[in-house]
C-alpha cells in the first residue's frame, strides 16, 4: 500500500509537470480508474474517451485502455502527444480484422456502405464510411437502413447480429469476436438465477445471442451502468468485463450486489475470465514509466489519419 501510494503521488506530480491528463476505460483496474478520477481525468467508454480527449486542454493524453483507443485519440488530436502505458495492449476484434483482408472484402461489395466498430485499427477505420460504438450502433444503422443502404459490418459478429435483429438492416457480417464477452454462458446465468431469483441480468451485446436473450438490460458499458442505477433489484448478474464494477458500485451501489456472469457452462464463475487481459496490462508502474521516459507513443500515418477521421467525425456529429 505504501508503494502504491508513492506511485500514485509520483504519477500525479508527473501529470502536472508534463501537462498530461489520464483517460481510462471502465475495464482498466480499479487503481487506474481511481487515479484518473482523482486527477481530473476521465473514466469512460470508448466514445466518451474520444470526446473527452478533444475537449481537454492538456497537450499530452495518457490513454489507459487498448491500442485502438490510443489511435482514435491521435486521429482526433493530431497536435497532441498520445501516450499509452503499453503498445502491447490490443483487442481480439482489432487483431481479427487485418486491414488488407478487410479492404479486399469491402472491394468485393462496392454496393454496401462500410460500418466498423470502434474496436478496429486506424487503417480499417480509413476504409469505413462510418465508425460506431456499442452505444450508438443501433441508432446509426437504423438511420442508414432508413435511407435504403445495405451494409458491411465489422468486426464483432455478435454485436452485428444484435444490431441486425434490432434494426432489420441488410448487413454482411465480418467474423470477429471479443475473447472476454464470447465466453459468457447462458446455462451458467440460468443456474445463478435459481440461486438469486430477484437478480437482474445486464448484458453487453458483444456476448453470444443466447446470453443476450436472458438480459433484463442490454447495452454499452455506459448504458449498463445507467441500467444498474435505474433498476431496484438487490442483485445484478453482469455479463461484461468486471472492471465495470468500479463505477457501477460507485454510482449504483447502495446495498446492491454485483456478480460476474459465469463463463463456464456448469455455473462456476471463472475468476479470471471476465477480465480483458489487454486492459489488465495498464498498470500504475507503466503509467509512471511512460510519463517519465516517453516511449509507447501512438503515431498514425497522416494519410491514414485523414481518411479515418471522416467516419469518426460522422459518428461524433451524429451523437453530439
Ligand atoms: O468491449 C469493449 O472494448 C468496449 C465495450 C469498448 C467500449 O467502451 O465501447
Ligand atoms: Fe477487445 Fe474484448 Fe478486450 Fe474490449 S474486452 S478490448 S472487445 S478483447
Amino acid at each position: 500500500v505504501v508503494e502504491e501510494g508513492a506511485l500514485k503521488a509520483r504519477i500525479k506530480a508527473l501529470l502536472k509537470q508534463k501537462d498530461a491528463v489520464l483517460v481510462a476505460h471502465y475495464y482498466t483496474d480499479d487503481l487506474v480508474q481511481e487515479l484518473a478520477e482523482e486527477t481530473g481525468g476521465c473514466i469512460a467508454d470508448s466514445l466518451e474517451m474520444a470526446r473527452f480527449g478533444t475537449r481537454h486542454s492538456a497537450s499530452t493524453l495518457v490513454v489507459a485502455g487498448v491500442r485502438f483507443m490510443g489511435e482514435t485519440a491521435k486521429i482526433l488530436n493530431p497536435e497532441k502527444r498520445v501516450l499509452m502505458p503499453t503498445l502491447e495492449a490490443t483487442c481480439s476484434l482489432d487483431l481479427g480484422c487485418p486491414a488488407d483482408e478487410f479492404t479486399r472484402f469491402c472491394d468485393q461489395h462496392p454496393d454496401r456502405k462500410v460500418v466498423v466498430y470502434a474496436n478496429t485499427s486506424a487503417a480499417v477505420k480509413a476504409r469505413a464510411d462510418w465508425v460506431v460504438t456499442s452505444s450508438c450502433a443501433i441508432d446509426i444503422v437504423e438511420h442508414l437502413a432508413s435511407e435504403g443502404e445495405k451494409l458491411i459490418w465489422a468486426p464483432d459478429r455478435y454485436l452485428g447480429r444484435y444490431v441486425e435483429k434490432a434494426t432489420g438492416a441488410d448487413m454482411l457480417l465480418w467474423d470477429g469476436a471479443c475473447i472476454v464477452h464470447e465466453e459468457f454462458k447462458a446455462k451458467g446465468i440460468l443456474d445463478l438465477k435459481q440461486v438469486y431469483p430477484d437478480a437482474a441480468v445486464l448484458v453487453h451485446p458483444e456476448s453470444p445471442e443466447s446470453v443476450v436473450e436472458l438480459a433484463d438490460a442490454v447495452g454499452s458499458t455506459t448504458q449498463l451502468i445507467k441500467a444498474a442505477q435505474a433498476m431496484n433489484n438487490p442483485v445484478f448478474i453482469v455479463a461484461t468485463d468486471r472492471g465495470i464494477f468500479y463505477k457501477m458500485k460507485q454510482l449504483a451501489g447502495d446495498g446492491k450486489e454485483f456478480i460476474e456472469a459465469p463463463t463456464a457452462g456448469n455455473g462456476a464463475t471463472c475468476r479470471s475470465c471476465a477480465h480483458c487481459p489487454w486492459m489488465a496490462m495498464n498498470s500504475l508502474e507503466l503509467i509512471a514509466d511512460v510519463l517519465e521516459h516517453g516511449g509507447s507513443e501512438i503515431h498514425v500515418d497522416p494519410l491514414v489519419r485523414e481518411k479515418a477521421l471522416q467516419p469518426l467525425d460522422r459518428m461524433l456529429a451524429f451523437t453530439a
